[in-house]
């Protein structure tokens, strides 16, 4: 009764935005920050709820990511510092869009009724709760404690402003028993950044790879991080200079960040030809993802992108060498482990990727867009890469996988300690706790890239060169209901409407390594083309004639 007059009485603060509706896209609610109050509010209530049915500890981050600093948004990070459980996204839709007090407090009613969770204080949780820079974070983080305070026994604890990835590190970390705060953090991936460049083979140092990464923080989270955390990481070798900061004035996400660099192919504001032949990389405003770039002549502001996919290439190219070494060892030590690998793609990989990748004899698998989906295909194997084109995503080692590769690094270390095996082993035992298990995060990713070029003691050309990209364009078409659309196949085919997929066809068909695809954006009002074609104007056109098709 108690906790029932509490939610009343609280939610009545809280009305939902008038004449929209809210839905729990592939990255939680965004919107514009002005209407998210009751919806971060409610959010706040699902924290609780989940944190209460898990018995563990929940994560709520409130950031929009690479959206317009106006924007703002709200998520869930589960126990093991993943996305919201799927099953659980129709009740956030429910609980977000219920419009009086009383119907909101039917449908938390009945889904701790369905789902089993006792609403009578019993138990005590923590949701750690955290922020991006945006300015309007600080009233939103204040909703959110005051939804989770409603609900008896749930604990709200302000971790302040962190990256996506970082809170969701603290999150995993936290309920495996470790001490987590965001020191633990910085201190594990230095350190395990420390142990890759400790192991560099001698003979591998390029000059090229020693000189400074430029990093354009997007002027939001990460940049400050970085800045914050830059003499440790030069203590350890490696050299940053952290530009769009935030600090300087400019604006979050706005001519500056990963999604701008990727989608626009130009270099962000603060850079230009004076950066020609650098190596640079860009973050987005929660710094979950991670490009990097070459300033292409001393003039102009085109750039050389080196995306997503050639991330996840040069780590699959590392991990498949440290694995071929450890194959080499004497199997007297011990049983083999017959180690399955696998990377993961969406449609937006670039066609010229996952050729490469399956030349290089690894398995490719394709989920549609949105990180749950590759992070869940990507934990079935020992060890799954995978990352989308704009620079998201991780590598996830299989709890079964590292416990061998402790046993035999264990082994070798007794009887061949030192030797090439010994510090494959070690290699890969540091990629795992360098990158983050729990979700794409741009600034270990970036660790992991300076770790392995002056391992393999590449430049960022020699990187870039692994394979070229086809040329690809990516327009968007803004529609009154984007779920008109509806797709199969990882999103390679349209269903409905009915006609749509025919015509497709036949436009690609007109061009030779013609590929297009459009799917509903599960971010914005809009239909997103992609279209790959052996030729730049060929790929406009291509995607400029589905466009058309849509529109
Ligand atoms: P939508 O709006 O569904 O295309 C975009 C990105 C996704 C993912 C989400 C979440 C593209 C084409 N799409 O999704 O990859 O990052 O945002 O932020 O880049
Ligand atoms: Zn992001």
């Amino acid at each position: 009764e108690e906790q029932r007059s509490l939610l009343l009485r609280s939610s009545s603060q809280f009305p939902p935005p008038e004449g929209v509706k809210l839905s729990y896209g592939t990255s939680g609610f965004r919107a514009d920050a002005g209407i998210l109050q009751s919806t971060v509010y409610r959010v706040g209530i699902l924290a609780a709820l989940r944190a209460l049915k898990t018995e563990s500890v929940i994560g709520l981050m409130i950031t929009a990511s690479h959206n317009e600093v106006s924007d703002n948004g709200v998520k869930i990070a589960e126990p093991n510092g993943g996305m919201l459980s799927q099953h659980w996204e129709p009740f956030a839709d429910a609980l977000a869009n219920a419009q009086t007090p009383e119907h909101l407090l039917q449908v938390v009613d009945e889904f701790a009724e369905s789902e089993g969770i006792a609403l009578d204080g019993a138990k005590s949780v923590d949701i750690l709760v955290g922020r991006d820079t945006r300015p309007s974070g600080s009233s939103l983080l204040e909703a959110a404690k005051l939804g989770i305070g409603s609900v008896i026994g749930a604990v709200a604890l302000d971790m302040g402003i962190l990256t996506t990835p970082q809170l969701h590190w603290i999150v995993r970390a936290r309920n495996n028993g470790d001490k987590a705060s965001e020191i633990d953090y910085f201190e594990q991936i230095s350190s395990s950044f420390r142990c890759l460049m400790d192991l560099i083979p001698s003979g591998s140092e390029s000059n090229e790879v020693v000189d400074k990464l430029i990093v354009d923080g997007a002027n939001g989270v990460g940049g400050q991080k970085l800045q914050v955390y830059k003499e440790v990481l030069e203590l350890n070798g490696l050299v940053i200079e952290v530009r769009n900061t935030g600090l300087e004035g400019g604006v979050l996400n706005e001519g500056v960040g990963a999604d701008f660099v990727q989608k626009e192919k130009v270099v962000p504001h603060g850079f230009g030809s004076q950066d020609f032949g650098s190596r640079c990389a860009s973050l987005d405003g929660d710094a979950d993802r991670l490009v990097y770039f070459t300033v292409l002549s001393e003039s102009g502001n085109k750039i050389e992108l080196v995306d997503g996919d050639k991330i996840l290439s040069l780590f699959a190219v590392f991990i498949k060498e440290q694995l071929s070494i450890l194959k080499n060892r004497d199997t007297k030590l011990g049983d083999d482990y017959p180690c399955c690998i696998g990377v993961v793609q969406t449609a937006y990989a670039n066609g010229a990727s996952t050729d490469f990748l399956k030349q290089q004899g690894l398995e490719v698998a394709f989920t549609p867009t949105g990180v749950k989906y590759l992070h869940e295909k990507a934990a079935q194997y020992d060890i799954g890469i995978y990352f989308e084109a704009n620079g998201h995503g991780t590598i996830l080692f299989s709890e079964l996988f590292l416990s061998w590769l402790e046993a035999t690094n264990n082994e070798l270390s007794s009887v061949s300690k030192g030797s090439e095996q010994q510090k494959a082993a070690l290699r890969l035992l540091a990629v795992s706790k360098l990158i983050n298990q729990a979700v794409g995060d741009a600034l270990s990713g970036m660790l992991l890239v300076e770790a392995i070029l002056r391992h393999m003691g590449w430049s960022i050309h020699r990187w870039n060169e692994l394979y070229h990209d086809l040329p690809s364009r990516q327009l968007k078409v803004k529609v009154v209901d984007r779920t008109a659309v509806v797709t199969a196949n990882a999103e390679t085919e349209v269903v409905k409407p009915p006609g749509i997929q025919e015509a497709i066809n036949a436009e690609t068909a007109n061009y030779p390594k013609g590929r297009c695809f459009i799917r509903p954006s599960g971010t914005e009002d809009v239909i997103r083309v992609y279209a790959e074609a052996s030729a730049q104007d060929e790929a406009d056109r291509l995607a400029k004639s589905v466009a058309n098709l849509v529109d």
